[in-house]
């Protein structure tokens, strides 16, 4: 590990996790309701969330498609209810374009796509508007995303699909600075890849664009100590951690009090001089 100490603590932001899809890996189904869902993010805002992610399509590992009316639904009434009742920003987790489209309409801050904007009508609709956007990289499909996934070098493969994306997006008229990577941890990687990906996530810096961290209960923690979904929290806030001090500008969770606290030690630590 690489920790760096021109690292800007204060600068990162905690992105909290709202799922409104019933299969979810971790919270399915709970969010469901409107004002459940808004008791979620109240409480989220309240403990240092920054962003709040919604997510209406489900990508764990063999997770199938959902109908875009569906995605829709589940989205769009969720966003407006936010921005009409929080300041917080707010990003939205589609590879549709129509899903995408809508919810710049209705004032998302931020369009969060897991399939880095390839399908089809994506480029161009984020291109016109003038939104962030974080292209995620995945090997595969969320089908079959996780049947021995492999890579020449996989630090250089990511890094070169980060290229292609980068400059797929530039070519459609989405300025370079609009747009924040993220490696994809679980998406299509072995236990083995995922910390690999986790302890080099400081070479991605390289690009000269921010870092998204996104490994949140994921089965890389749950492999790796052999725990169920809900006794993630420790390991969640471990991999938090390392990714903080590898330079990750935003990282995404579920559990947000306890991540914010773990990023205001780190941030005490790299500070303590301002501490009286
Ligand atoms: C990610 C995501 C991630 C980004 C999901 C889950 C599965 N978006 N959406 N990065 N994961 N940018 O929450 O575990 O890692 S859905």
């Amino acid at each position: 590990m690489n920790p760096n100490n021109t690292i800007d603590y204060q600068a990162i932001k905690i992105m909290g996790i709202l799922n409104v899809t019933p299969d979810s890996f971790s919270d399915g189904g709970k969010f469901i309701n409107a004002t459940d869902a808004l008791f979620q993010v109240e409480k989220m805002v309240n403990n240092g969330a920054d962003i709040i992610d919604i997510g209406g399509e489900s990508t764990r590992p063999g997770a199938v498609d959902v109908d875009e009316g569906d995605e829709l639904d589940r989205v769009i009434p969720l966003l407006k209810a936010i921005k009409k009742n929080f300041t917080v920003e707010v990003s939205i987790d589609t590879s549709k374009s129509v899903v995408m489209e809508e919810a710049i309409i209705h004032g998302a801050d931020i369009i969060n796509d897991v399939r880095a904007l390839q399908n089809k009508g994506c480029l161009s609709v984020v291109a016109k508007s003038d939104l962030p956007v974080c292209l995620m990289h995945m090997q595969g499909l969320p089908r079959t995303m996780q049947n021995s996934p492999k890579y020449d070098n996989l630090i250089i493969d990511i890094k070169e699909f980060f290229n292609q994306r980068i400059h797929a997006c530039i070519n459609a008229g989405i300025a370079r600075e609009r747009i924040i990577l993220d490696p994809g941890f679980g998406f299509g990687k072995t236990v083995a890849q995922n910390y690999q990906l986790l302890n080099q996530l400081s070479q991605f810096k390289s690009l000269g664009l921010p870092i998204l961290s996104g490994t949140s209960r994921k089965s890389m923690i749950g492999n790796l100590l052999s725990c169920d979904v809900n006794e993630r929290l420790a390991g969640s806030l471990a991999t938090a951690i390392i990714a903080m001090q590898q330079g990750a500008s935003i990282i995404r969770v579920h559990d947000v009090k306890e991540t914010t606290d773990a990023l205001n030690i780190l941030k005490a630590t790299n500070n303590y001089l301002s501490l009286t």
